[in-house]
């Protein structure tokens, strides 16, 4: 049998016109940037500034700061879904283009095609990977976070590359009519009138992009929870909120019910135990907040409890970083970091009840963090241990 190789002219067709491309390539530039930088902030959010850079420390404020920056990440990945598999098909034929045969020309085609190819693969690492993300589920054995920052660089740096290679050839298809031939490869066959029209494909793709966004990233907003329909997390959960790791599933159940449970707050003063009575007997403080996970959910409850400054008062200044950690002995979220800014906030709270009842397990009972602006995986479950550091 013999394999037969497509060539470029072959494919090509009215619509994969540098004039469409340019204009599919702008919308989901917008969608890497915002992406990029959504995704810069979440980074900031989980790993705190560089040494070098203490001032890119994030701010307590706004509130849902955190939330509308997931969400902004996870729509913009979601909308290049569509955008990519429509830019990729307007020039896959340039995959069979003739190679030069020898010398500078054979060199600079080299260059450009590893440039395209370190491209398309961190795009569509990081667009799959999200994805999977959003889906709970990690079929490798890599941590997600730290390779899905690592390969935004890649892809963002291989953009910037292409963008100055293309620059003279994006700027004269997004001056000229869409319907122009000028830009257009050898071979382009004329516009048929019965056929899909340059319009038709980018409206089209529009109308996709749209769609994947309201059908995915929508489970984060109220009122589109309901048609959220690729969203893997419902906006259902004990309390209103879903619950990301059950208590069970922590293996945290035994402890977190246990009549003997004292949390040990600790500071320069010393260390005080309380029964979850007497942080009950402390003054409450009403506060509502989002949980905003970075697999792309959010909902927001009432949450009522102490102030957590003001239980670091209790053992010595109530200023400083504080070390909180879980009854959950094992996974990636059993101590988090306060830094001083969050754990000096009157809105940062040692949780003990949701929307005016008490805790359930899942949610962290007997006692849970809730802070300002801050990603949910920061918001320790089964509060055990509070430090002073
Ligand atoms: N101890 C502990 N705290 C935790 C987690 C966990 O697995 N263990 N998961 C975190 C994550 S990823 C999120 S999004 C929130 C979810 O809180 P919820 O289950 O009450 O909605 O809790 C956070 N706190
Ligand atoms: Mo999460």
């Amino acid at each position: 049998m013999r394999i037969r190789v497509p060539r470029e002219g072959n494919l090509a067709s009215w619509l994969r016109s540098p004039a469409v491309t340019a204009r599919v390539g702008v919308w989901l530039g917008v969608c890497f940037a915002v992406a990029f930088l959504t995704g810069l902030v979440s980074h900031l959010a989980q790993s705190g500034p560089p040494a070098a850079a203490p001032w890119l420390a994030l701010p307590t404020r706004p509130v849902r700061g955190y939330q509308v920056t997931q969400w902004l990440h996870v729509a913009s990945g979601t909308a290049a879904v569509p955008l990519l598999l429509v830019k990729l098909w307007t020039v896959y034929p340039k995959l069979f283009a003739a190679v030069p045969t020898a010398g500078r020309a054979l060199v600079a085609h080299g260059l450009e095609r590893l440039s395209i190819l370190v491209l398309v693969a961190a795009s569509v690492f990081q667009v799959a990977t999200g994805l999977a993300n959003t889906s709970r589920w990690y079929p490798w054995d890599f941590s997600f976070r730290s390779t899905h920052y690592a390969v935004a660089w890649v892809a963002v740096g291989a953009l910037v590359v292409h963008v100055a290679v293309k620059l003279p050839l994006i700027r004269a298809a997004l001056s000229g009519d869409l319907d122009s031939p000028a830009l257009d490869r050898p071979g382009t066959p004329e516009a048929d009138p019965s056929a899909l029209s340059r319009r038709a494909l980018l409206r089209s793709t529009g109308l996709a992009t749209g769609a994947a966004v309201v059908l995915s990233a929508a489970s984060t907003v109220p009122l589109l929870s309901r048609v959220a329909a690729l969203g893997v997390v419902s906006g259902e959960g004990p309390q209103g909120i879903p619950v990301n790791t059950t208590a069970r599933k922590a293996e945290v159940l035994a402890a977190a019910t246990d009549p003997a449970y004292r949390l040990v707050v600790r500071g320069a003063r010393g260390e005080v135990l309380l029964t979850r009575a007497d942080l009950l007997a402390l003054p409450q403080t009403a506060a509502v907040l989002p949980i905003a996970c970075v697999e792309g959910w959010s909902a927001t409850g009432r949450w009522s409890g102490v102030r957590v400054r003001d239980l670091m008062a209790l053992v010595g200044p109530a200023s400083g970083d504080v070390v909180v950690s879980s009854l959950q002995e094992h996974g990636p979220f059993t101590t988090t970091l306060l830094p001083a800014r969050f754990a000096e906030d009157p809105l940062t709270l040692l949780a003990l009840r949701l929307d005016g009842e008490d805790l359930v397990p899942d949610h962290g009972y007997p006692a849970r963090i809730i802070a300002p602006n801050r990603p949910g995986v920061l918001q320790t479950k089964w509060v055990g241990r509070l430090e002073a550091r």
